[in-house]
């Protein structure tokens, strides 16, 4: 009897092995490029069938003169090296083509739509990226980096081949601002940190990173005229654990490393209210002339600016113009939510003088959704998170509105009841919620050219480490950032919880902790070597 089971056990077993060998063995031969799991889905993908191996001889060719051109081509580079194990060369190409390359074509061909399209062509011979600016190319390698076997993207050697499914892909995103929130004020992380969100987040082509740098627990920018913003301001965190702040030239850093990847950084200082960490280190700012105590809890509603001070609006103009300087993007992002402990009137008369600040030093303002009720200076944004009638106040005026509700795209929701970190005040968000909807259908009375974007918030009362940001972001921001590329038509939520299953590989490959969440047929996620 033992040994009966035994026996057909191994049969089981042998015959599971031959299957499994078979099916791997099948999976390294790609020859249809429309069957490919590419996130955000394409505009459009024709199959031509074969494909284009990638070896020791590969390099790659630049067409078109641009500093940003060899950078990319250098990151590309970069990126195939630790797994490959290839050394890449990067060079300018010459009329000859070279097959075996890969080809980088800051050129266009007449069929570009936007800065941010690109054309991909795999053939036999070679790989073609071509785009009219870099930001285009750097999308198109996104794609690319797709198309090859997961463990493209582990940084230790592996054996190939290394296949990408020949055919064309013509793509262009939806909406031109695609984000991602953090909140480094409740919790602190370092530019390590925010340098590894930046790349993970970029592999879906997000394009902006929105940094929620003050709030009731924490200061974390430096600002060299109110150093004790910083110093006292930046010196905890929610729970009382010590903090921490960038130094401008820290923060500079992030900027240009966000910059290479075709990122765009949104500061946010957050006022009148969520301002504990400042009226802690200036006294002045309060309407009382007392400095507040440091605040490590998670209330929110209990701060306010002195919105009848000068001092206040001097104390604004500083820091708006130093961040102003460090930003090369045109956005500065002054809060603007849950003013609570303001008065309606100087809530009204605060926001309207802070929103020229903010012009005055060549930027374009975005708040939370509650901006909307004051007058908004024209170009404003207003970040809808909670109130629908806000949002349908800033497109009366004439603006335009950033969608991030909160029971969508709220990365701090718990995904359900078990779910340990994140909060549920807004819902709880599983993977198929935060994926099936339409900002150009959310809201009656607000369509499509109403619309800025979409940006997926994660706040981080309940989130301490690296390791919890990447567990509450994955794999929702995946879906978020198809919102923002793909058109509604060409999106799915059965076709994509398909995709986005061999999308766990990649996780894995890139040391990514995500939540294995029972909607998606995860294959079986083997440990890599
Ligand atoms: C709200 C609040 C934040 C919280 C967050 C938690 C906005 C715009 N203000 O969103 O202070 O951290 O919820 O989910």
């Amino acid at each position: 009897m033992t040994c009966k089971t035994t026996k057909i056990n191994l049969t089981a077993i042998v015959t599971i092995l031959i299957l499994s060998l078979t099916t791997s063995c099948a999976k390294q031969e790609p020859s249809d490029l429309s069957s490919e799991s590419i996130i955000p889905a394409p505009l459009t993908v024709i199959a031509t069938g074969g494909y284009f191996s990638l070896d020791k001889n590969t390099e790659i060719y630049l067409k078109g003169e641009s500093e940003e051109l060899k950078q990319i081509g250098q990151y590309l580079a970069g990126r195939f090296r630790p797994s490959t194990g290839f050394d890449i060369e990067v060079k300018q190409a010459t009329e000859s083509e070279v097959p075996g390359s890969i080809y980088l074509n800051l050129t266009g061909d007449g069929t570009i739509v936007n800065d941010e399209s690109y054309n991909l062509d795999v053939t036999k011979k070679t790989v073609k990226i071509t785009a009219v600016s870099p930001a285009g190319i750097f999308l198109g390698i996104q794609t690319l980096r797709q198309l090859l076997p997961a463990k493209i993207e582990l940084s230790t050697p592996q054996k190939g081949p290394w296949r990408i499914p020949a055919g064309t892909i013509s793509d262009w995103p939806e909406y031109a601002y695609r984000g991602t929130m953090l909140d480094v004020s409740r919790h602190f992380f370092a530019v390590e940190d925010v340098k590894r969100f930046i790349d993970l987040i970029s592999y879906y082509k997000i394009n902006f990173l929105h940094l929620h740098l003050s709030d009731d627990q924490g200061w974390r920018i430096e600002i060299k005229s109110w150093p004790n913003l910083t110093a006292h301001g930046g010196s905890t965190q929610v729970g009382g654990g010590k903090g921490g702040y960038y130094t401008q030239e820290q923060y500079s850093d992030i900027v240009k490393y966000a910059q290479e990847r075709y990122i765009t950084i949104v500061p946010e200082i957050d006022m009148p209210g969520h301002t504990n960490a400042a009226l802690a280190s200036y006294a002045e700012l309060n309407a009382d002339g007392k400095a507040r105590e440091l605040y490590t809890g998670t209330e929110v509603g209990f701060s306010t600016f002195a919105a009848k001070k000068e001092i206040t609006y001097k104390f604004i103009d500083d820091v708006i113009r130093e961040l102003a300087a460090l930003t090369p993007g045109p956005y500065i992002h002054i809060g603007g939510d849950e003013s609570h402990a303001t008065k309606k009137d100087d809530y009204v008369l605060f926001v309207e003088k802070v929103q020229n600040i903010v012009k005055s030093h060549g930027k374009t303002v975005i708040g939370w959704d509650e901006i909307a009720t004051t007058k908004l200076i024209e170009g404003a944004v207003a970040q809808f998170w909670d109130k629908a009638p806000n949002a349908l106040k800033a497109v009366e005026q004439g603006r335009r509105v950033l969608f991030s509700p909160a029971k969508r795209a709220y990365l701090d929701m718990q995904y359900d009841s078990t779910t340990k970190l994140g909060l549920h005040w807004a819902a709880y968000i599983e993977i198929d919620n935060a994926y099936n909807w339409d900002p150009a259908t959310l809201v009656p009375g607000i369509q499509k050219e109403n619309i800025l974007g979409i940006e997926a918030a994660l706040w981080s009362e309940t989130v301490t480490n690296m390791d919890e940001i990447e567990y509450m972001v994955f794999p929702r921001l995946p879906g978020i950032a198809e919102i923002g590329w793909t058109p509604p038509m060409k999106r799915d939520w059965n076709e994509y919880k398909e995709r986005l299953a061999m999308h766990g590989e990649r996780f894995k490959a890139m040391g990514i902790d995500f939540y294995p969440s029972k909607l998606v047929p995860w294959p079986d996620l083997k440990e890599e070597e």
